[in-house]
Parts: structure tokens; C-alpha cells; sequence
């Protein structure tokens, strides 16, 4: 029984019952039935948005008041999760909206379950994203995000005997409830034809096909204040006067809806497969859509907060507006500024280059060069040729700055300028370098990650521009992956700390330290990781059938499947130690520290190694699960189609996680983060953010092993020259996979592939041989460790209390005040 009344800006649970119960019956999704746990959803979801609606406005009225300088934040790709007890958590009404809940029957937790991950993208830089808005929002920080509206995220992952199945997702199949269509917010992008020229001179970018940018917001509710912004994502559209009736009327369906359907192409799916020509083009596509549609938006969005001025300054375009680029996928973003300004507002080049370069800054997120996009020039050519006379425009004038001011740097040229001609017959344009070039700063993710930006990949700039260069350290939210995911530990820390402002002050997290010691905080973290370890076996048991033993250490890699990560290291580790398990006593194996080692993590589709390595994983796991003699110490669990809200549960529940990349491959992580946030002790490399963890956490605290960066390189030529000696245990695990004993697979193009001398892929480049003794020792550390819980307990603790440095609110007020120059802007 529903009550009937509702009112719309509800804040106590009754009220909040009430207006529940209104969307229920007056904004049905459903036939008017029932009220299970999906009704309730979209039902709390709409009063839930009722909420944010009204601050959201505010804020943008506020916004468009103060006209302060906004940041612009362009992104492939948002990792965003679930919305629904972020929103009301942000909100602060969580507890009122769980007690409505129950009024009307149903279960916060269950009706949230019900919602749909929003997964518009792969993997850290997405997730990085996403964490960035909710920090923007809570910091009052003048700021959006743009992005696209694909409708087929990231694929869901399932585990077959054949290994990774990708299944397409339509996470809006089913309405969603975050997001508004703004029908009037519409812009036409054009791709294809041909640059005509003027009798004076002027060149203007014609003809082609010409596809309609549609906005739709999705709120982001700030915590602990009324701001609530923007992730506008654009969708693809045609317009009905593309339709072509006549043709339809004549049974050409196809050619009638020619241009709907190639609309409709662009916003399908994430990052689509770029191995076909066709591939290229739409991935080009998607890439231009969200800077075209984007930066339009903001040249309107300043024009119209100058209206009534009847000469527009645009020398004060850079002190209104930043452009954030994510990675070097938006760097279209660069020529459509310039052609902008110049073909459309009549700008000469040197104002525009000047107001361009003023405004877009570049974050790098990886050093792999096989990541490092280059664009066929062809292919730019075809699809964008007004762009391609302005990237040729820079390369020349980037060129002459440097012959002219930089003699000695003659040599350098050809690998610095944004033109690759190396091979004449396929030149390509290197988007980083234009990045580079065009960008007021450009960052890398970590202390050790910029400073190889600095010293290697973009050596040759430094020495141009010294300044140019920054560092900053990547964060994530502690609503998300802390207050929100983990109740639990949440509110023993607000009990000793006797405030919940760590919540938005993650630094207040250190007060735990002088309680590391103390028994009564360490048994009521002992209960909550332990409650936290039930519901997680619960979970694996749900999903993979496998039952896993509470009280034995909970080991867990989740990140995508890569071999830099370095997933097979862990594989083989827990093989020797299955073989070791096998060759104890009983009395032997008693002695020994029970473990369950839990993987998880999607493989790129068309990445043959890393699918290998989710099939080992699952094969071994099939073995040693259900081998009677050792399963009570070792389970191994693959944890199917890893995402945001998957990693909600494990990261509570885990108790060391492991982050153990080649040294200087992995740019940051963000998921080390996350775990020792939550109390999770790390076995790692000293490698992307890790190295400043474990500085924040103490060393005792982290157990450490493997190369250092600037061992690897020497390391490599070394296994190239075969003065490599493998380590027995080495051989051993690699030896057992290869018998068969884990079926009848053929995993010897896998073990090859770490091999020095198969003359198969690059020769262990990721250095598993190298690094393997010290990661098995590493591991025997841990084992000990855990036998005196006590120990253990305080080095949980001392890795939550170090974690304050790693929140995203830090890391968005550095680049609020050391790129974008922007300042908080909060609605009264
Ligand atoms: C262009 C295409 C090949 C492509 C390359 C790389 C598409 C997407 C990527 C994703 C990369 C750039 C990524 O996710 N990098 C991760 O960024 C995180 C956030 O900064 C880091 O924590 C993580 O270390 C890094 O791998």
C-alpha cells in the first residue's frame, strides 16, 4: 500500500516515503503491479533527482551570475558506477532515504542494487574522470565535464570454457533516471568535404556530412554543499529534414535514413575496434564529435555571458575558460579552437594561437608507446581536411621557432615536430607532441611518472620549455571509496576521530595514527573487515560457485587485464604455490597461512595474451579449488566482469591487494589507492603512485619488491644478451603449467612470450623471470605477517591514516591553482 501524497523537495523519511510512493504511481516505468526492489528503484531515483534538480539550477544560475573563469574538462571516457546512494549520500539525506525505504517495505541496499553501472569507459583514466567530478562539485569548483553518450559502455565479461566472452551492455535500455535531455542545446558538427577559399583569401570548411551534437546532463551532486554540476554527454543525431521521405515512400528504406544511421554509429559503442580502416575513422569521429560539440558549447557559453557588450574581447577567452584534456584523445580540441576563432570569428593566426594555447593544458596517462596515439594523416585528411592545414600550420611554426632560437637542437627536430614522415609512403600526426606543443602545461599522473615524462618521452620539450612541466599526483574520492562503499570501517573512523570531517578533509586521517596500538579500535577493525570478508565470500560464492573460508587472507588483483600489470606474475606465484601445498605434510601444510588469491578483470577483446592470461587463471583455479588435499589453504578465484560497483565489494573485503607492474610502466594507479584506504595492506613494485604510498604509509608497512625503474632498461639488455639465470622456483611454476596439470590448453605461446630466446614476442619485457624470486620472498613476508594479527591489524590501520594525500579533492585543488587558475564558486 503506497501512501498518496507526496511533496517534491521531501527531507524526512516520511515525506521522502511519500514522494517515493508519487513517482511510483504518477511517473510509472512499469504496468502498475508491484513494488519490488526495480519499481522502487526509478521510483527513488526520480524523487532523489526532484532533489538535485533545484541545486543543480542554482548552480548554474550562480555560475552564469559570478562569471567566474570555468574549467572544461573533455573526456573520452567516465567510469561513473552507480548514482543512486551517491547521490543521496552527497546529499546527506542517506539515512533518511534508507528509513523511507523501509517504510514502504524495501531495502536501501537492494533497491540500489538494481540500478545499472554507468560504464562509459575502460579502465583507470575513465574511473580518474569520474573522481575528478565529484571533487570539482564538493570543492564549489567552477567546472564540467563533457564526454559522450555511448550506448553500449564498456562490454560486460563472461567466463566460458573458452575463457573472456564479450556481451554487449544496453545500460539505457531501461530509461535512466540522471540523466535530462536538453532539446535545446543542439550543434551541428560536420565531417568529410572540402576547405574552399575566398577571391580575399578566407578559407571555410565546406560541404560533407553534417551530424547534430543533442546535450544530455547528468548532475553531480558535490558533498556537504548545495553545488551540483555537469557531465554533459552529447549524443549523435539527424534531423528530420535529413530524412528523406520520398525515397522511403519508394521502399529505399536504407538510403532514405542514410544519415540517422551513420548518426547513429557514433555514439554505439566505447572505443571501438580500430584494427579495420573503418574502425579508424569512426573512433576519429567520436574523438572530433566531443571537442566540436564541446567547444562550441563553451564559445556560446561565453558570448552569451557577455551579451549587451557589443565588441566580444576575445583576449579574455584563456581568463574564462580551461580546457582539460584527458589524455590525448580529445586533442582535436586544439584545431577546432583555432579553426573556430580564425575561419568563424575572423581571428587572425597569431590571436588565436595565442588564445588556444592559453586555454587547453594535457594530462598524460601512459608512457606505453603502443598507447601513444598516431592518426593516419590520410585519414585526417579525408575526414577533417580544414584541421589537417592547421596541424601542418603548427608543425611549420613549431619547426621554424626551434631552427631559429634553438640551433643546437637541429637534430632533435624531426622526432619532436607533430608530422612523422619516417615513413614517406604513411606519414602520421603524433598527437602528444601536438599536445605538447599547443598546451599552456602538461602533466603526468605521479611524482615517478612525471618526472620519466620528464627526463624521457618529452625530454626534448623541457629543454624548450622548463616551466612547462608539472606533476600531479593522482587521488580518488573518499565518498565513493570509502564513506559510501565501506559503512563499516566508515564509521569506526568518525567514532575515533570524533568527527566525520574527514570525509571532505581526507588529511584528518593521520589522527588515526596515535590509535594504531590500541586494542579497542583494533578489534572493532578486525569486525568490520571480517563482516566485510563475509559478505564478499557470499558474493564469490554467488557469482563463481566457489566457496571461500572467511578467516583466510583475502589476496586480490582487480585492474585490466594487461601483461605491464603483470597479472601472470600473481598466476604463477600462486601455482608455486600450489605445488609447494602438494609437496607439504598435512602437519605441514597446518603450519601454513590459508590464502584466497582473487582476480579480476577484463581483457582488451583483441588482446590474445591478456585473454590467455583470464583462462590460466580460471584453469587453475578449477584445479586447485578442487583438489581435496590443499583447498582448505589455497583457493583461486577469476571474479567475472569486473566494474565500479564489483570493486565496491571486493576492495572492503580485501586484506592485501596486489600492485606489482614492471617499474616505470605503470603511469599512477588508482586502485592501490582505494585499497589502503580501506585498511588493505600492498605487495608492490615501486612503480607509479605506489612509490608515494608507501613514502605516505611507511615502509614497514608495505611489502616491497622487484626492480626499480631505473634498473630496467639495463635489466632488459642484460635477458637479451642471455645472462639472464632464471630462478629455480622460476622454472618450476612455468614447468607445471606447461605438463598439463591444469589442462589441456596450450599455454606454451603464453610462458614463451617470458622466455629470453623463443624468438617469440618481446623476451620477458616486462621482466617476470627477473622479479619473480623477490615477489615469492615478498609473499613469504606476508604469510608471517599475518600469523600475528596484531601486527597486521596496526599496519591496516597505518594504511588508512596515510591515505590523506591520495584524495581527489587534493589533487583537483593543485590543478585548480596551478593549471586552470580557477577559484571556488559556491551557490549561497
Ligand atoms: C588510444 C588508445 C590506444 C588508448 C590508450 C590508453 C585508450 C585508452 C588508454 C587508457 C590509458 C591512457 C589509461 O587508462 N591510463 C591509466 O590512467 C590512470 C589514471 O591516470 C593511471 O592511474 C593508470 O596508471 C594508467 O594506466
Amino acid at each position: 500500500k503506497l501512501p498518496a501524497e507526496a511533496h517534491p523537495l521531501a527531507e524526512n523519511p516520511s515525506e521522502i516515503a511519500s514522494n517515493i510512493a508519487y513517482h511510483a504511481r504518477y511517473s510509472p516505468h512499469f504496468s502498475p503491479i508491484k513494488f519490488a526492489p526495480e519499481q522502487a528503484y526509478y521510483a527513488t531515483a526520480d524523487s532523489v533527482r526532484d532533489l538535485l534538480i533545484q541545486r543543480w539550477n542554482d548552480t548554474y544560475f550562480h555560475f552564469h551570475k559570478v562569471d567566474p573563469k570555468q574549467t572544461y574538462y573533455l573526456s573520452m571516457e567516465y567510469l561513473q558506477g552507480r548514482a543512486l546512494i551517491n547521490a543521496i549520500g552527497n546529499l546527506g539525506v542517506l539515512h533518511s532515504y534508507a528509513e523511507a525505504l523501509r517504510k514502504l517495505g524495501n531495502k536501501l541496499e537492494e533497491v540500489a542494487e538494481k540500478e545499472k553501472d554507468a560504464a562509459l569507459g575502460n579502465g583507470g583514466l575513465g574511473r580518474l574522470a569520474s573522481c575528478f567530478l565529484d571533487s570539482m562539485a564538493t570543492l564549489n569548483l567552477p567546472a564540467w565535464g563533457y564526454g559522450l553518450r555511448y550506448h553500449y559502455g564498456l562490454f560486460k565479461q563472461q567466463i566460458c570454457g573458452e575463457g573472456q566472452k564479450e556481451v554487449a551492455e544496453d545500460w539505457l535500455e531501461m530509461l535512466n533516471p540522471w540523466e535530462i535531455v536538453r532539446h535545446d542545446v543542439v550543434f551541428p558538427v560536420r565531417f568529410f568535404g572540402h576547405v574552399e577559399v575566398s577571391p580575399t583569401g578566407f578559407r571555410k570548411w565546406v560541404g560533407g556530412e553534417v551530424i547534430q551534437a543533442l546535450a544530455y546532463d547528468v548532475p553531480i551532486p558535490g558533498c556537504k554543499t548545495r553545488n551540483t554540476i555537469s557531465l554533459r554527454l552529447w549524443e549523435a543525431k539527424a534531423g528530420s529534414e535529413d530524412f528523406n521521405l520520398f525515397q522511403f515512400n519508394d521502399g529505399q528504406y536504407e538510403s532514405a535514413a542514410q544519415l540517422h544511421s551513420k548518426a547513429q554509429q557514433i555514439c554505439a559503442v566505447l572505443y571501438p575496434g580500430d584494427a579495420t580502416e573503418n574502425g579508424k575513422i569512426l573512433r576519429l569521429k567520436q574523438q572530433y564529435f566531443l571537442c566540436s560539440a564541446s567547444l562550441q558549447d563553451i564559445i556560446a557559453r561565453f558570448k552569451e555571458r557577455r551579451c549587451g557588450q557589443d565588441q566580444l574581447q576575445w583576449s579574455e577567452f584563456p581568463n574564462k575558460v580551461a580546457v582539460q584534456m584527458n589524455d590525448t584523445h580529445p586533442t582535436l580540441a586544439i584545431p577546432e579552437l583555432m579553426r573556430i576563432l580564425m575561419d568563424d570569428e575572423g581571428l587572425g593566426w597569431d590571436e588565436a594561437w595565442d588564445i588556444t594555447r592559453r586555454t587547453v593544458a594535457y594530462t598524460n596517462h601512459t608512457v606505453l608507446p603502443e598507447a601513444l596515439e598516431k592518426w593516419s594523416l590520410a585519414i585526417m585528411s579525408k575526414l577533417l581536411p580544414r584541421h589537417v592545414e592547421i596541424i601542418e600550420e603548427i608543425d611549420k611554426r613549431f619547426m621554424a621557432m626551434v631552427r631559429s632560437t634553438r640551433a643546437d637542437m637541429e637534430s632533435k627536430v624531426s622526432s619532436m615536430r607533430i608530422l612523422d614522415y619516417s615513413n614517406p609512403q604513411k606519414p602520421v600526426i603524433r598527437m602528444a607532441n601536438l599536445c605538447v606543443v599547443s598546451s599552456h602545461t602538461v602533466n603526468g599522473v605521479a611524482e615517478l611518472h612525471s618526472n620519466i615524462l620528464k627526463s624521457e618521452l618529452f625530454a626534448d620539450y623541457v629543454s624548450i620549455w622548463p616551466t612547462k612541466f608539472q606533476n600531479k599526483t593522482n587521488g580518488i574520492t573518499s565518498r565513493r571509496w570509502l564513506h559510501f562503499c565501506n559503512p563499516k570501517l566508515s564509521s569506526i573512523i568518525t567514532k575515533w576521530l570524533k568527527t566525520d570531517e574527514w570525509i571532505t578533509n581526507l588529511d584528518l586521517l593521520s589522527g588515526l595514527r596515535e590509535f594504531a596500538d590500541n586494542e579497542e579500535l583494533q578489534a572493532e577493525w578486525a569486525s568490520a573487515k571480517k563482516a566485510n570478508k563475509c559478505n564478499l565470500a557470499q558474493y564469490v560464492s554467488r557469482v563463481t560457485g566457489v566457496s571461500i573460508n572467511p578467516d583466510s587472507l583475502f589476496d586480490i588483483q582487480v585492474k585490466r587485464i594487461h601483461e605491464y600489470k603483470r597479472q601472470l606474475l600473481n598466476i604463477l606465484g600462486a601455482v608455486y604455490r600450489y605445488k609447494k601445498l602438494k609437496e607439504m605434510s598435512p602437519e605441514e601444510r597446518k603450519e601454513t597461512t590459508p590464502r584466497t588469491i582473487m582476480l579480476g578483470g577484463k581483457a582488451f577483446a583483441t588482446y590474445t595474451n591478456a585473454k590467455r592470461i583470464v583462462k590460466l587463471v580460471n584453469d587453475v583455479g578449477a584445479v586447485v579449488n578442487n583438489d581435496p588435499e590443499v583447498n582448505n589453504y589455497l583457493k583461486v578465484v577469476f571474479v567475472p566482469n569486473y566494474n565500479v560497483s564489483v570493486a565496491e565489494l571486493l576492495i572492503p573485503g580485501s586484506e592485501l591487494s596486489q600492485h606489482i607492474s614492471t617499474a616505470g610502466m605503470e603511469a599512477s594507479g588508482t586502485s592501490n589507492m582505494k585499497f589502503a584506504l580501506n585498511g588493505c595492506l600492498i605487495i608492490g613494485t615501486l612503480d607509479g603512485a605506489n612509490v608515494e604510498i608507501r613514502e605516505e604509509i611507511g615502509e614497514e608497512n608495505f611489502f616491497l619488491f622487484g626492480a626499480k625503474a631505473e634498473e630496467v632498461s639495463r635489466l632488459r639488455k642484460e635477458r637479451e644478451d642471455g645472462l639472464f639465470k632464471p630462478d629455480p622456483r622460476f622454472e618450476e611454476a612455468k614447468q607445471l603449467i606447461r605438463s598439463g596439470a591444469f589442462g589441456g590448453y596450450d599455454y606454451n605461446p603464453l610462458l614463451d612470450s617470458l622466455e629470453g630466446d623463443t624468438g617469440y614476442g618481446r623476451g620477458d619485457y616486462f621482466l617476470v623471470g627477473h622479479d619473480f624470486p623477490s615477489y615469492i620472498d615478498a609473499q613469504a613476508r606476508v604469510d608471517e605477517a599475518y600469523k600475528d594479527r596484531r601486527t597486521w591489524l596496526k599496519m591496516s590501520i597505518m594504511s588508512t591514516a596515510g591515505c590523506g594525500k591520495f584524495s581527489s579533492d587534493r589533487t583537483i585543488s593543485q590543478y585548480a591553482k596551478e593549471i586552470w587558475n580557477i577559484e571556488e564558486c559556491r551557490v549561497p
